[in-house]
Order: structure tokens, then C-alpha cells, then sequence
């Protein structure tokens, strides 16, 4: 089984590019099942939505995703850092300022997903794509962060980590991608991730 995770709507968006994607995703990816979760725009609650279900089963890859308007192109994450600093309150109200996500934890932890080939293989499709070095220090960032100290700890092996996608078509700050394009490109992603996790 592969875990995919998109967002519910915040900041008075009506929609979220990345879980609308997310259930555009075929059932089954290279023969593995699919499996889908939205989660809650709040600080900490997003990861327990994940742990809670890693808990009755470890799947074969984890792959999240969100929404950062602004970018252009579909971008993979490579860190997520120990620090949570809103700019906005999340969907509940809370709006931590420059806060450690877990006091004794890393400074920062790599996704294990295999970012480069990844970006290669959207690039390889027509999909713009690349590497980002931040994703931010709001509830993507957190949930990423959480999501990662817990797997390291339970089943390094299994490759987990986090995708950002622009703004798409039709939406404030939007760019050429439609939602497709993004399902086709966490469709890319996904084998990827498999290939690594499988052989
Ligand atoms: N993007 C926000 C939170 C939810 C989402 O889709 C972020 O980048 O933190």
C-alpha cells in the first residue's frame, strides 16, 4: 500500500490543489494499492491523522503533499526543520510563533524519498519540476516533520516525505498546471518511490 495525503481548504481558499489531486490518483499504482487521506489544516492534528492510521498498518512508501502558492513549478521537498512559525492561524485558531515542533528532536530530517529521481522523471514528462529546499514553517512543514521522526523511528526503510505543488489554473496566484497534471505527476512519484521501497 502507498499513503497519499493531500489538505483540506485554509486561508479562505475554497479548494485544495493537493487533495483534489490526490483523489484524481488510480486505485492501484505499478500493481500497489492507493490509499488516500485529507487532512486538517492544524498544527499537530494533521500528523495524528497519518500516525493513527500508521499504526494499524506501515505502508510501503508515504508520499504528502500541499499546497504553496507562489511556486511554479511541482516541487519535492528535501528537509523538513524542527521550527513552527504560523503566518496565519491554522483552521483551529492556533498560531504558533518561531516554536521547536518537538523539543528534543533534530534540528532538521531528510525525506527518504528519492527527490532527484523524482524531479527527473516529471521533468522526463513535460511536468516543471525541482528540488525545494524549505517547506516553509507552517502546517506542511510540521506535519512533514512529525510524520518523518515518527516513521524513522518505526520503519526507517520505508521511503516518506513531502510534495508541494504550485497554485493551479483558475486559482488566485495560478499557474498553467491543472490537476491532472499534478495526479500525473504524483502518479510519477509514486513509482519512483516504489521502485526504491520494492526494487
Ligand atoms: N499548504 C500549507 C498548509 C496546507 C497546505 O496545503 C503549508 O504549506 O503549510
Amino acid at each position: 500500500m502507498i499513503l497519499f495525503t493531500g489538505f483540506e481548504p485554509f486561508d479562505n481558499g475554497k479548494s485544495n490543489p493537493s487533495f483534489e489531486a490526490v483523489k484524481l490518483l488510480p486505485d492501484r499504482i505499478n500493481g500497489v494499492q492507493v490509499e488516500k487521506l485529507e487532512l486538517p489544516v492544524v498544527f499537530g492534528e494533521a500528523s495524528e491523522t497519518i500516525i493513527k492510521r500508521l499504526e494499524v498498518e506501515i505502508p510501503d512508501a508515504i508520499i504528502m503533499t500541499g499546497l504553496a502558492a507562489g511556486r511554479e513549478a511541482i516541487t519535492p521537498e528535501v528537509v523538513a526543520i524542527n521550527l513552527a512559525d504560523a503566518r496565519i492561524p491554522d483552521n483551529a485558531g492556533n498560531e504558533p510563533k518561531w516554536a521547536r515542533i518537538i523539543q528534543d528532536g533534530p534540528d532538521g530530517l531528510f525525506s527518504t524519498l528519492p527527490v532527484k529521481q523524482m524531479v527527473s522523471d516529471m521533468e522526463a514528462a513535460g511536468l516543471k519540476a525541482s528540488l525545494s529546499y524549505s517547506a516553509g514553517t507552517y502546517v506542511c512543514n510540521d506535519t512533514f516533520y512529525r510524520v518523518c521522526n515518527y516513521i524513522r523511528a518505526k520503519a526507517p526503510k520505508v521511503p516518506c516525505g513531502f510534495i508541494h505543488v504550485p497554485a493551479p489554473k483558475g486559482m488566485d496566484k495560478g499557474t498553467e498546471f491543472t490537476l491532472e497534471d499534478f495526479a500525473k505527476a504524483f502518479e510519477i512519484c509514486a513509482s519512483a518511490a516504489l521502485k526504491k521501497a520494492l526494487g
